[in-house]
């Protein structure tokens, strides 16, 4: 074990000259290196892609062998002069292994069979319903110009391996890096769509084992306008409350098929045969790896119902609950949840493409977040990592003689042992660094964790399991 740490390091050492340092200003929480697909509101708006390693925003790229995710493709089937009238408002891969237990009264996020026991929500919230009385760090974003489109994680609990992230609410992706103001808003998220077109195609077990399907829904202005577009899709399921999905034929999509009516999800009001009374489902999570697909989803404030409900096969719809019982919207206040994504890393073993939350200790706490990459050529694979000093931290002389260095280890050796791979003399210590870490060639190691050390400020950042393979 300890031989292939040290391989991996005097490869990575070699590749230190081309590190770039990109320094920012605090308040990024522990998945802030994540890549997403998302949404914004409004008929006509496509799907976009924020990459972690530029920090920009694109279109997705057509790749071979591996679905394209544009509403141009999605809806190649309809009549084209209407695709400026397509307006989703919930999106899925498929990939969200929410680890959901049903009873026959309800559903909770519990954590099963597993060496390694996470799972986090990725939720948006309506621009607006953010309260003064929600959490933390919604409060004070709300209070700073707006909510709407931050994406914020809920580490759930039970997630044993995180430590002090258990059960807490971090802003993980601002509005501003997706190019986005404080009053705008985010429709709809995915985050192994970006794990997918970030890994070029290569197949991924560990976060999108299930690639080549869509699921969405639509505003009920957009269902309506769409009437009689979907082949075999009845007037009344051209509604808001339904999800619909299509599938990637290997070449191109199918056109969509009804996955869940609205009255199945309960949202089809008092009269089943009118899509006139239905609800109008806002958020979506379809984790579709069960043969009867785990689909999790949020409503408009408006309704009378909870924010957060998920159903499979016979089972529900039932209010989300965590293992405790407790409902999975009240902690975020019970805000209107207008996009939601959710990610379970223990279905499978090694991933390339996403790093987790970090666990904090010693004074200051740091905090550090991972994720392995290709570039847009595909030729470069990278290591992206950002570290963070969170709100302890009151200045820079309480980090300034610290020496902070990226160490790789291995689960089978103590983290004393573990080896420097990168230096860094001039950071501060003062609110986000962020580096890339060329890999000059796979080298077939699997990285369990990575770490950041601040010797003189006694300080490290562990990371949690990354399932990084370099
Ligand atoms: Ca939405
Ligand atoms: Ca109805
Ligand atoms: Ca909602």
């Amino acid at each position: 074990m300890m031989h292939r740490v040290l391989s991996l390091c005097g490869l990575l050492a070699c590749g230190l000259p081309l590190s770039a340092q990109i320094p920012l200003t605090p308040a990024l929480g522990p998945f802030s290196t994540t890549g997403l697909g998302f949404v914004v509101p409004g008929p006509g708006r496509d799907l976009q892609h924020y990459r972690p390693d530029d920090q920009q925003v694109h279109s997705f790229e057509p790749l071979a062998g591996a679905p394209h995710f544009a509403v141009a493709e999605i809806f190649a089937g309809i009549d084209p002069g209407l695709l400026p009238l397509v307006e989703l408002d919930a999106i899925s891969t498929g990939n969200d292994l929410i680890p959901v237990s049903f009873t026959a009264t309800d559903a909770r996020i519990v954590q099963w069979m597993a060496p390694v026991t996470w799972t986090a929500l990725f939720v948006s919230f309506a621009a607006g319903s953010v309260a003064p009385t929600d959490p933390e760090p919604m409060r004070s974003r709300a209070a700073s110009g707006g909510a709407g489109a931050d994406v914020f994680s809920w580490i759930t609990p039970g997630s044993v391996p995180l430590g002090a992230f258990e059960d807490r609410v971090f802003l993980d992706v601002r509005a501003e890096l997706l190019g986005l103001g404080a009053s705008e808003e985010l429709s709809a998220l995915d985050i192994p769509m970006a794990l997918m077109a970030q890994g070029r195609g290569q197949p991924d077990a560990l976060f999108s084992p299930h690639r080549n399907w869509f699921f969405f829904s639509l505003t009920q202005a957009s269902a309506e306008l769409l009437t009689a577009q979907f082949p075999g899709v009845a007037d009344v399921d051209m509604s808001g409350g339904t999800v619909f999905a299509s599938y990637w034929n290997g070449s191109s999509w199918n056109l969509p098929v009804v996955v869940k009516s609205a009255n199945n999800l309960g949202l089809g009001g008092d009269n089943s045969i009118s899509r006139e009374d239905d609800v109008e489902l806002d958020a979506l999570a379809v984790d579709a790896t069960w043969i009867e697909p785990l689909v999790v989803f949020s409503v408009v404030g408006s309704a009378p119902m909870p924010q957060l409900q998920a159903t499979r096969g016979l089972y529900g719809p039932f209010e989300l609950r965590d293992q405790n019982g407790n409902s999975a919207s009240a902690r975020f206040g019970d805000t209107d949840v207008d996009a939601i994504c959710g990610v379970d890393p223990e279905m499978g073993h090694f991933s390339r493409w996403f790093g987790t939350a970090a666990a904090p200790f010693g004074l200051p706490p740091l905090n550090l977040s991972a994720t392995q990459m290709f570039d847009r050529s595909g030729a470069q694979l990278n290591l992206v990592c950002e570290i963070h000093a969170p709100g302890a931290v009151s200045s820079d002389a309480e980090l300034a003689p610290g020496i902070t260095a990226l160490v790789v280890g291995d689960a089978a050796v103590p983290w004393p042992d573990w080896q420097i791979v990168w230096l860094n003399l001039d950071w501060s210590g003062f609110g986000t660094l962020r580096c890339q870490l060329p890999i000059a060639s796979p080298v077939g190691v699997n990285v369990q964790f990575l770490a950041a050390h601040l010797p003189a400020a006694g300080s490290m950042a562990l990371s949690s399991v990354v399932f990084l393979r370099l």
